[in-house]
């Protein structure tokens, strides 16, 4: 960084006004050496190209530290005015889950048995041969449910606006995707639909709303995922200069 980098700034961030009524702190952010910087970033690649979502979990354990870390993981995303508008609810109850398995197979045979996913959307789905049969959600040893925050209710029962509420938590959702992956977890971005019965069944209020189930475990060994091509860079980047 040149030195005179900051006087390219009229404006300072925080002004003296904010900073006399709100609190600030100087960023502690540490430069890395670009050999540094590319080998990680290189690794990091390859790790996450690795992640995949499989259908057919492991009934192996998952001990409850690793489901905290990844949620505290998550709630590091991002937020709108940090509202951190989400909610994880953390299943290991089996009776619950095997509660959560029945309603959503009870949807899913609406949709793919009776039409209510359109044929679009079904030949859509045709390559990965999704059905109504979730038993993952009573095999997996965990279910995270993430809700959506939709709006913020005080301690004294006073509402409050949350902003950005669907970006902030598909950002959480992604940060808790890649902290499950980093750990050696697997999981499925499940969303049976409609999901309103997990408000029912987890007991949630009525500010939440069901955003992702999430089943966590290994993968079954063995199990196959449908041989997918990812987009080339050149599909996914524009780059002005
Ligand atoms: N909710 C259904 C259908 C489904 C929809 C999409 I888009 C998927 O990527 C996968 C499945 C189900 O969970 O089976």
């Amino acid at each position: 960084m040149a030195a005179s980098d900051a006087e390219l700034y009229e404006h300072t961030y925080p002004s003296p006004e904010l900073e006399a009524r709100h609190p600030f702190e100087e960023l502690r952010f540490e430069r890395l050496e670009p050999e540094v910087m590319s080998r990680r970033a290189h690794d990091f690649y390859a790790l996450m190209d690795k992640r995949r979502s499989p259908r057919m979990f492991a009934s192996d354990p998952v001990p409850a530290e690793l489901i905290e870390l990844a949620v505290a993981t998550a709630s590091t995303a991002p937020s709108g005015a940090h509202k951190q508008p989400w909610r994880f609810v953390a299943v290991q109850d089996p009776d619950v889950k095997a509660k959560i398995r029945a309603a959503a197979e009870d949807e899913e045979r609406v949709n793919y048995l009776e039409n209510r996913m359109n044929e679009e959307w079904q030949e859509a789905l045709a390559p990965l041969g999704t059905d109504h049969h979730k038993e993952f959600l009573e095999v997996a040893p965990w279910l995270v449910v993430l809700f959506e925050e939709r709006y913020e209710v005080r301690p004294d029962g006073e509402r409050r606006k949350n902003y950005y509420v669907k970006e902030s938590t598909g950002i959480a959702a992604g940060v808790f995707i890649t902290a499950l992956h980093n750990m050696g977890l697997a999981t499925l971005t499940h969303t049976p639909s409609p999901m309103a019965f997990l408000t029912k069944v987890l007991g949630r209020p009525e500010n939440e709303r069901p955003f992702v189930l999430f089943p966590i475990g290994y993968p079954l060994p063995g199990v196959k995922v449908p041989t997918l091509r990812r987009k080339s860079l050149e599909e996914v980047l524009v780059t002005v200069s």
